[in-house]
């Protein structure tokens, strides 16, 4: 070829949109160059720093002056244990605290619940009065240490014994500085422990950022959330235009209350999740300023502390694998370097063993480090917002910015997202991008190293990971409450939870501090969520899944098309379709994982059913009968599968005898083998191919059939 059809063949190879060969399906098409040609009419070019529309950052001097928060999410087991674990980190150069709690305390249930008993410790730290608030923080200067907590159905009973220990403790409301996540529309989403329905939802949120505005002045109400959506499997430009959507309805119905959009502002912080789209992900936390200062400042707010969108973010837990647990050291550290770059003023770096446990305290130490290094050994704090000025960089972060835009756009026209949730509009799209994904990666047109390619002998797991002996936990809490409730006087608590229920029907008082009181007074987290679920009773949402997506998307891939024959062969042996029920049960509301396998299933020839959220073992085995299931498949992600799982296998043995469960989730070895001497027919970790999980639900219809 001559010189000049050479030069021809460069242009139109850097001209081609290469979506087709990306590592997967993106939120904008990226090309394989970018010119200046592509910062034509990008309008946001020029501005600097702590300006509108701060594209390049919520503070002039950025890192310069001060870097970012290393804030890493942590909680587990008593109050005694995770206080030890903050006390440790704070002492090894954690710059700030961030409480996970466990799933019980998330949904408003006591340690001595039934509900709760197998959840108790497992996922977070378990909290049911104002004395484990107290245990929690022992000898940590609330004054001094910021904290977020990640709470949302039962903001306010856990905010109220936050405030509570730290008067208790001499530190008032106004020295406090933190963050409660307080967002509550994406439970209705995504993250699931939403305890009441959205309008009562809606009026607790309002009421929690009022008390705090009014009394604790530094303390940033509001964490609006995105990284659940990414999680969940939206891509960047859904998991943006949801969370400012979300954010625009809070700050709409608190102006609507009468409090002005600039205090509003600055009250308002936000939290996205990073993963391996490292150019759109860096783009994507820069066009959220960009896209939000528009919003504030449509809406009247004017100074730059009302306008700004500060942000925590949180490498993606979802791109982490259990084959090869090394190699998430080297996502997260990249995935935390978009953040970076994206300018966030807080990070949490994910432990590489994730995918098998909670973090281990070596896996804790080593994600804290690596941001450390990051800090002080890598000159990151040294430039403001390095990419300015990037061809790339600067036009996807307008492209992006234009199709969030577009997307709010559809959605307020749909009529806001209360009520996009309600018609499960939401829910739907993130299923089926998740789904899209799944299908991607099990065809292996998306590359997971050591899962679908480069393969090598798995190494034996870890062996240090993290084991919670529930059962001692809830004994030790059951204990604690039992004290609490003797020592108390319990006309007073009577008092104060009939006052807040009153609140609650007559629309009266504000809840937070109502709440206040009945904590200060030793009522319990759990009562005094049943003190409101008198008015406002537990909401209820039907899960659902769509077929058609993922079946399509394989269909001309060979190993999907045997697995699918298999399931025909059985259907002619049985003289039907093989049915399934997809269960979760307990307080787990991970339900990403249970969709996508619904929707596969279905793909492949069998009966789906797909249970509710937070079904007890016994409600698991009657939908099972309703089901007239032939295989039970329980997700389980929280831990907590040695207790539920186990009671599930137990009593379907009685009620449902040929019907057989599997389990699929994070469960180690070890208890892999106990549940199946005791009748568990298999275990499907994470990270199998689909075409994987649909020959072992064949196989498991098959010998339930023999046996
Ligand atoms: C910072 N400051 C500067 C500056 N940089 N001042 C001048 N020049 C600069 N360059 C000032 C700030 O204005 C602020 O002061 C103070 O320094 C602290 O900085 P900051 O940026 O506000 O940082 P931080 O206190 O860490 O707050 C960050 C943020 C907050 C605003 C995002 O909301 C936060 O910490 N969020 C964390 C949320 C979190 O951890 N969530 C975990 C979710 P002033 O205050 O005086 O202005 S985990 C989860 O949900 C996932 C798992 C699950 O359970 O589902
Ligand atoms: N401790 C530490 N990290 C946690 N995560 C969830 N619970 C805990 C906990 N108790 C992190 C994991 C998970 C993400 C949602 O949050 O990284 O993927």
């Amino acid at each position: 070829m001559n010189r000049e059809g050479d030069m021809r063949g460069d242009r139109d190879f850097a001209d081609e949109s290469r979506d087709a060969v990306r590592h997967g399906p993106s939120a904008v098409p990226l090309k394989a160059l970018y010119t200046a040609s592509d910062l034509e009419g990008v309008s946001h070019l020029g501005s600097r720093p702590g300006e509108a529309p701060f594209v390049r950052g919520p503070h002039a001097s950025m890192y310069t002056q001060k870097p970012w928060t290393i804030r890493q999410y942590a909680g587990y087991a008593d109050a005694a244990d995770s206080n030890l674990a903050f006390r440790t980190a704070l002492a090894e150069g954690a710059q700030g605290l961030s409480v996970a709690f466990d799933l019980p305390t998330h949904r408003g249930y006591d340690s001595d619940d039934p509900a709760a008993a197998a959840d108790v410790g497992m996922a977070g730290v378990a909290i049911d009065s104002v004395e484990d608030m107290k245990r929690l923080f022992r000898q940590i200067p609330l004054d001094r240490v910021s904290v977020s907590m990640t709470m949302n159905g039962a903001v306010l009973p856990v905010l109220a014994a936050f405030i509570v220990a730290a008067q208790e403790s001499g530190v008032r409301p106004e020295a406090l500085t933190g963050t409660i996540q307080n967002d509550i529309l994406k439970e209705y989403m995504v993250r699931n422990t939403w305890i009441f329905a959205p309008e009562p939802s809606l009026r607790i949120v309002a009421d929690v950022v009022e008390y705090l505005a009014e009394r604790a002045p530094r303390f940033n109400a509001m964490s609006v959330s995105g990284y659940h959506f990414q999680e969940a499997g939206a891509d960047a430009v859904l998991e943006l235009a949801l969370t400012l959507s979300n954010a625009r309805t809070y700050v709409d119905a608190l102006v609507t209350r009468g409090m002005s959009v600039e205090r509003i502002g600055e009250r308002l912080s936000f939290f996205f999740g990073v993963g391996t789209d490292f150019f759109v992900e860096i783009a994507k936390l820069r066009a959220a300023r960009v896209v939000w200062a528009g919003i504030m400042s449509e809406l009247g707010a004017r100074g730059a502390r009302a306008q700004a969108l500060r942000m925590h973010c949180q490498t993606s837990g979802w791109s982490l694998t259990a084959q090869h647990p090394q190699n998430n050291i080297v996502r997260t550290t990249i995935e935390a370097m978009a953040a970076v770059f994206g300018g966030t003023q807080s990070l949490h770096t994910n432990a590489y063993d994730e995918a098998l446990a909670l973090p281990s305290a070596d896996a804790s130490r080593l994600a804290r480090d690596t941001q450390l290094i990051m800090q002080h050994e890598m000159g990151l704090c040294d430039v403001i917002d390095p990419w300015a000025g990037s061809y790339m960089m600067e036009s996807i972060t307008d492209d992006i910015a234009g199709r969030v835009r577009d997307l709010m756009t559809q959605i307020a026209t749909q009529g806001g997202v209360v009520e996009a949730i309600r018609s499960g509009w939401v829910q739907q799209r993130i299923h089926e991008a998740a789904t899209r994904t799944q299908a991607r990666i099990d065809s292996g047109q998306r590359v997971v190293v050591g899962v679908n390619r480069f393969r090598s002998p798995e190494a034996d797991p870890p062996s240090n990971c993290l084991e919670i002996d529930g059962r001692q936990v809830r004994a030790r809490q059951v204990r604690q409450l039992a004290e609490l409730k003797t020592r108390r006087d319990d006309v007073l608590v009577a008092r104060a939870l009939a006052a807040l229920a009153d609140g609650a029907r007559d629309g009266t008082g504000n809840l937070l501090a109502l709440t206040i009181e009945c904590v200060r007074a030793r009522a319990t987290i759990g009562e005094c969520t049943r003190a409101l679920e008198g008015v406002w009773p537990r909401y209820k949402m039907p899960s659902r899944f769509s077929s058609g997506l993922y079946g399509e998307a394989r269909m001309v891939d060979a190993a999907w098309r045997d697995a699918c024959n298999r399931v025909s062969a059985l259907v002619t042996r049985l003289g039907r379709l093989p049915r399934v029920l997809i269960a979760k049960v307990g307080q787990d509301g991970h339900d990403r994982g249970a969709k996508t396998v619904a929707a596969a299933l279905t793909d492949a020839g069998f009966y789906v059913s797909l249970g509710a959220l937070f079904r007890s073992p016994g409600e698991v085995v009657d939908d099972a009968i309703a089901a007239k299931a032939d295989v039970v498949g329980i997700s389980s992600l929280s831990g907590a599968h040695l207790d539920l799982v186990g009671e599930v296998v137990r009593t379907l043995r009685v009620r449902r005898p040929m019907a057989a469960v599997v389990v699929g989730g994070i469960i180690p070895d070890e208890h892999a083998r106990f549940l199946k001497r005791n009748g568990l027919f298999a275990v499907l970790g994470p990270g199998a191919a689909m075409e994987s999980i649909v020959s072992s639900f064949v196989e498991t219809v098959e010998l339930a059939l023999a046996s």
